[in-house]
């Protein structure tokens, strides 16, 4: 409740006027083939990120297949017990076999391996997890949590959505034409390498990336000017929604880490194409500068990854515990200073290759981030401490949120501290804390958060037991696949291998076993979220009982997201002051709710 900005500036085009009998945004407009070109054109913010959320989960399922080919290699240590012999012909659970390639020799082979994982980074990294919420949930959301009609420019937002698809194209193109070996880092000399005859390719990947790099810096740029000016009357700065302020502060660093990456690209394809030196020791370039280049973007952008995870976090917590945020605040400007700090760290991925003392400073500076990290986890605790905590799909993927974040986070600490990361640098141990953090962390985040809003989306609730039961399924199939490699990485299993002693199999089938539980949940998921659009029960505008401003719209939302605009009358976590002590927060919004300042109890 803080000062009134007048009318929203810029109704854009037919954006303008306010239509009453607006219909649902997934209204079909005629035939088959003109709602398909009604989709392809639309700069609804709303249909963008529908499209965006399909892609970003098909490129989920791309890379899934691509993990669940990792650990059907791993399910047996294959070609150390063959050495000698041909590869694959012992056990059976090798790709290459698997691909019907029984003859190749041990380095094809391992290849092939080589190939399948760095699709699955890359595909990963910079097609799903990277994109994934701000480009789905956050075009869908973010006007609406602010009372606006649609983002600042939504012409802007329909070119990013086909620079991605532009830029994805590359990648599958590199995919089907044979598959890039590189690692997703790209890091040289094997990205600047020619030994191979399909060296070629990896130009193809490179400018994958680079192309999709534009659609991150569209979307950043759209959500600034978005916050900046686009707020309903009323809706201060620290009215705004928790899942704004990391929006807010995501977009920050797209815009500035991106261009990092595009020009380091950029040059790594202008080595290749005319031998200049520049990372290439061959050529006289310096491959450890290559590192630093590719950190001081990638560092940052793990929290591209996990700052719109963690609003989505905020969100829940308060909605579906009926509780007013505890150190709202304190989780906003925490948002702010992981952003900011997120530049200083790059230098703790390279610390078996750079100077002691750089290192030293590194390593000092990493535990800067815990800080802010950790304010926000004993803040969501404070939040659920006496909370009228609702069990549901998207509370209990909150608190497996919690759980196995915390465990990505502490896990981060001795890889942060110089003495102990010189033995876990590059071992399964790494991998694990990674997949902590970003399928823990961020993965779980996004499952929540497609819960939590799937109703506002499509207007249809889902089978909240069968969801709940796929829930439960992924967590024990996550924690069996990764729990294991942290074992595995501390007793020496280091990562990109595709074989190894016959000591580490059995940690190594537990955590195949694990990731076919986590398939198994996925599939449930899908399966229950599908059948609901096609059988579920209608959804209420709010059937949570949330405060902020998408709430207020009809779900799913009407093409010009509200019948009248939106006013802010109380805080977004304000249950206190607006739920009288006998009403059950459920029927929010009351019709009339209280006088601004006036407390219930
Ligand atoms: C408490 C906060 C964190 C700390 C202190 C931390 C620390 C580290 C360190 C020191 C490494 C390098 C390990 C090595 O290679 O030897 C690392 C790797 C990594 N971390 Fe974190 N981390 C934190 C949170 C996160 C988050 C939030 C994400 C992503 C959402 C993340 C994603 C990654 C990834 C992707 C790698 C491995 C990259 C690669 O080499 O391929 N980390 N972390
Ligand atoms: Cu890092």
């Amino acid at each position: 409740m803080t000062t009134l900005h007048g009318e929203i500036p810029g109704a854009h085009g037919s954006h303008g006027g306010h239509d009453h009998h607006d219909g649902s945004y997934l209204d079909r407009k005629g035939g088959m083939v003109s709602t398909i070109i009604d989709w392809a054109t639309t700069i609804d913010h709303k249909k963008i990120g529908v499209m965006y959320l399909v892609a970003v989960l098909t490129m989920f399922f791309i890379g899934g297949i691509a993990a669940m080919l990792i650990r059907y290699e791993l399910f047996q240590p294959v070609r150390i017990q063959t050495v000698g012999e041909m590869a694959g012909k012992a056990t059976g659970t090798d790709l290459a076999t698997l691909f019907g390639q029984k003859d190749m020799s041990v380095a094809q082979a391992d290849n092939i391996y080589n190939r399948v994982m760095t699709l699955h980074g890359a595909v990963m990294v910079f097609m799903f997890i990277v994109p994934g919420i701000p480009a789905s949930l956050g075009n869908f959301l973010l006007p609406l949590m602010l009372g606006a009609k649609d983002v600042a420019f939504p012409r802007l937002n329909l070119a990013s959505w086909y620079v991605y698809v532009f830029g994805s194209i590359f990648g599958i193109l590199a995919i089907v034409m044979g598959g890039v070996d590189t690692g997703w880092t790209f890091y040289t000399p094997y990205s600047s390498s020619h030994a191979d005859p399909g060296h070629w390719r990896v130009v193809f990947m490179i400018l994958a990336a680079f192309i999709l790099g534009f659609s991150s810096i569209f979307t950043g740029l759209n959500f600034i000017v978005t916050v900046h000016k686009l707020r309903a009357p009323g809706l201060g700065w620290f009215d705004l929604p928790l899942f704004v302020w990391a929006m807010y502060s995501t977009s920050i660093i797209q815009v500035l880490a991106t261009p990092v990456i595009g020009i380091t690209l950029l040059l790594l394809v202008f080595e290749r194409l005319f031998h200049v030196g520049i990372f290439d020791p061959a050529l006289g370039g310096d491959p450890v500068l290559f590192q630093h280049f590719f950190w001081f973007y990638s560092h940052p952008v793990v929290y591209v990854m996990i700052l719109p995870g963690m609003g989505i976090i905020s969100e829940c917590i308060a909605v579906h515990s009926r509780k007013q945020i505890f150190g709202y605040k304190a989780i906003a400007f925490s948002s702010l200073s992981i952003a900011a700090i997120s530049f200083l760290v790059w230098g703790h991925h390279l610390f078996t290759s750079e100077g002691e003392l750089a290192a030293t400073i590194f390593s000092a500076l990493t535990f800067l981030v815990a800080i802010p990290t950790a304010v926000k986890v004993f803040n969501w605790i404070g939040t659920l401490y006496k909370g009228s905590i609702q069990i549901n799909t998207p509370m209990l993927y909150t608190l497996f949120f919690l759980f196995t974040f915390s465990i990505g986070g502490l896990t981060g600490l001795p890889l942060g501290a110089l003495a102990t990361d010189l033995h876990l640098h590059d071992s399964y141990f790494v991998v694990a804390h990674f997949h902590y953090v970003m399928m823990g962390g961020t993965v779980i985040a996004f499952l929540a958060g497609i819960h939590h809003w799937w109703p506002k989306m499509f207007g249809r609730m889902y089978n909240e037991r069968w969801s709940m039961f796929a829930c439960v399924l992924v967590f024990i199939g996550f924690n069996t696949t990764f729990f294991t490699q942290f074992f595995l990485g501390t007793r020496g299993m280091p990562r990109r291998y595709a074989s190894y002693p016959d000591e580490f199999q059995t940690l190594h089938q537990i955590s195949s076993i694990g990731a076919a539980i986590l398939l198994i949940g996925f599939l449930v998921h899908l399966a229950v979220l599908v059948g609901s659009l096609f059988a579920g029960k209608k959804a209420p505008a709010n059937p949570w009982g949330g405060l902020t401003f998408e709430w207020e719209a009809d779900s799913p939302p009407t093409t010009h997201n509200f019948h009248h605009e939106p006013i802010a009358k109380h805080g977004p976590y304000a249950f206190d002051d607006v739920v009288p002590p006998h009403c059950d927060p459920k029927d929010y919004p009351l019709a009339d709710p209280l006088p601004p300042g006036a407390k219930a109890h």
